[in-house]
């Protein structure tokens, strides 16, 4: 079938293309210009050779990702090194057809291999392979990171899980202290890696033609790489107001809780008391921080262990979800492949992640659940990412990805908005919804993941940006990720951070080389879907208390811009759902008003700021 339709392209070439071939020779000195027909064949054949090497390379990512061990290292690394230095090759020739008149798909197509690259190898066939060898086996050692409190050995060595779960359920003080730095000493030994890292990749997106890694980074997004940057911080500039009044509350209550020694009330958060590694999302200190007079009265944690679910029970629950709104049920295949619990016996990465490996209708995901409230909230997160991957499986396979990246971490978590207490009921979870005057223990709950993410969600391709265009060099490494830290997020670090540590490699993106704009536009976005799919689900009421669950009018909606894929600028794919074609923060906005008006009210007469 493929060979077919290809070798209809080269005829087409030969009956067209001989006028145009003579006038092309005058202009550019002997080098005839393509032909819109040997633009579509290339193009044709591109995503024929690219989605087979996605799909090795995949296969051999997931074995390892499951198993880690230097041989399964090897066998990724080398399936990566042939499928980017392909994806690099075929940048390269795209741009042959710069100019020639095409389709509007066949020029995105084009368009789309020029750009959308996150590890830009260099020609070199010698210096990919470095750049692939390096990209795995950090991200390997992220996997295996281990800390070894004291004299520890092996088993008494703490891996991610655990010191995950201390930051949790801990308010010592001391022994939160002694997890955040034992996290960190892990990252140091990638230090060196990284740098070497960022002068590969940049070479190769120099290759390609842009000024380095980030700013190819930048150029994904339908708009000049600037206009994006000033994008990203107009959207920032909107929602500051609401992060400041968040951040002024809750550093005067973990001062009241911790004394005024250990959380100063006029200087940053110390970043080791947010009840999380990387002080990203703060939804693990509510009892902290509740108010004693909104509290919702339950808590979806407690509630889980209650009613007795294990891992695969909040899976299921998960995919109902998206059953309830017209999604066909996951394919058997996703439970037998998936892994949802930590295995004992050998090494893994448990950071989460979706996959779709043969690109078709092999779902998967790949976490080491915990049954509780921020894991049910990452499972639907990750179901997102499966039902956009098969929903655009019929597209050419270069636009098969989300509109923006931002969309694609959307998704899920824009369901999961959905989790609202009238749902916990319908579940036999909650017994009965807490009255309208427990709302805003239920904002602020919610504003302490999804607010308090938006500046960290800001600041890690700040730091990648800086780090790839050498504002940022590397015997800077620590005091530019923490000079951001600090401005954007008000947070500091709790002891001082030399630069022999490579505090940003210990999050997990910096060495799994995934970009992390995509997140700021998610946490902006899926407050955008869930107004939209409110809407259409017919419902008028205060958005937090909106559950789309059940809805077919609003899953049909969703499927419609999930099945475009890629396939169109972003803007088209907004407004096919929410009717606008601009990214913006109204919808969190509104969603968390009467919790702003209330932080302001607790906030009079506090000095905020840091
Ligand atoms: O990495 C993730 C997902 C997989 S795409 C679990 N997230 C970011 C993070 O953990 O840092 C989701 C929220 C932000
Ligand atoms: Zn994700």
């Amino acid at each position: 079938m493929r060979t077919r339709s290809r070798s209809t392209g080269w005829i087409l070439l030969g009956l067209i293309g001989i006028a145009m071939i003579a006038a092309a020779c005058a202009a550019r000195g002997g080098r005839r210009a393509p032909s819109a027909a040997e633009a579509r064949a290339f193009v044709q054949s591109a995503n024929a050779q690219l989605y087979e090497l996605s799909v090795k390379a995949a296969r051999a990512e997931w074995v390892k990702a499951n198993f880690i061990t230097q041989d399964t290292e090897a066998i990724a690394a080398e399936a990566s090194e042939n499928y980017v230095t392909a994806s690099v090759a075929l940048a390269k020739r795209a741009a042959r057809f710069d100019g020639v008149a095409l389709d509007a798909s066949t020029r995105r197509q084009l368009e789309l291999l020029k750009r959308a690259i996150t590890m830009p190898a260099p020609e070199d066939r010698a210096l990919a392979r470095e750049l692939t060898q390096i990209a795995t086996r950090m991200d390997s050692h992220y996997g295996t990171a281990r800390y070894c409190p004291g004299a520890a050995q092996g088993d008494d060595c703490l891996d991610i899980i655990e010191i995950r779960e201390i930051h949790e359920k801990s308010r010592d003080p001391d022994a939160l202290l002694d997890v955040w730095q034992g996290w960190r000493t892990t990252s140091a030994a990638i230090r060196d890696d990284y740098r070497r890292f960022v002068e590969l990749a940049n070479q190769g997106a120099r290759e390609l033609g842009y000024a380095d890694t980030g700013a190819l980074w930048r150029s994904n997004y339908d708009m000049p790489p600037a206009a994006f940057a000033e994008e990203m911080d107009r959207l920032w500039q909107q929602v500051l107001p609401l992060y400041e009044a968040l951040h002024c509350y809750v550093r005067s209550r973990l001062s009241a809780f911790y004394g005024p020694d250990v959380v100063p009330l006029d200087a940053p958060i110390p970043a080791h008391l947010l009840g999380n590694m990387w002080a990203q999302q703060w939804g693990n200190i509510f009892d902290l921080v509740a108010p004693a007079d909104a509290d919702p009265g339950y808590d979806l944690t407690s509630l889980l262990a209650r009613a007795g679910y294990d891992e695969l029970h909040m899976v299921r629950s998960g995919e109902n979800f998206f059953s309830s709104l017209g999604f066909a049920p996951l394919p058997d295949t996703f439970w037998e492949r998936s892994l949802f619990v930590k295995p004992r016996d050998r090494e893994v990465v448990c950071h989460a992640s979706a996959w779709d490996v043969d690109e078709v209708d092999d779902l998967r995901i790949k976490m080491c659940i915990e049954v509780g409230a921020e894991d049910f909230q990452t499972i639907h997160h990750e179901l997102g990412h499966n039902y956009y991957q098969r929903a655009y499986n019929r597209q050419p396979f270069v636009f098969r990805g989300s509109a923006n990246d931002g969309f694609h971490e959307a998704i899920g978590d824009a369901i999961a908005l959905s989790v609202t207490p009238a749902y916990l009921v319908k579940l036999g979870l909650l017994e009965r919804e807490p009255p309208a005057s427990q709302d805003i223990g239920l904002l602020l709950r919610a504003a302490l993941d999804k607010v308090a993410f938006l500046p960290f969600g800001l600041l890690v391709d700040q730091w990648r940006w800086g780090v790839f265009s050498g504002e940022i060099s590397p015997k800077d490494y620590n005091a530019g990720w923490w000079a951001l830290r600090e401005k954007i997020q008000g947070i500091r670090p709790p002891v001082p951070r030399p630069e022999t540590l490579f505090d940003a490699g210990a999050k997990y993106h910096v060495p799994g080389n995934t970009p992390y704009s995509r997140y700021f536009l998610a946490h902006i976005l899926q407050f955008q879907f869930h107004r939209a799919l409110c809407a259409l689900a017919g419902y008028a009421g205060p958005l937090n208390r909106c559950t789309i669950y059940g809805s077919a009018a609003a899953g049909r909606k969703l499927n419609e811009m999930l099945e475009m894929g890629l396939s169109q600028p972003w803007p088209v794919a907004l407004q096919a759902l929410t009717g606008s074609r601009e990214i913006d923060a109204s919808a969190i906005l509104d969603y968390f008003a009467p919790l702003k008006t209330w932080l302001d009210a607790q906030n009079q007469g506090r000095r905020c700021g840091w």
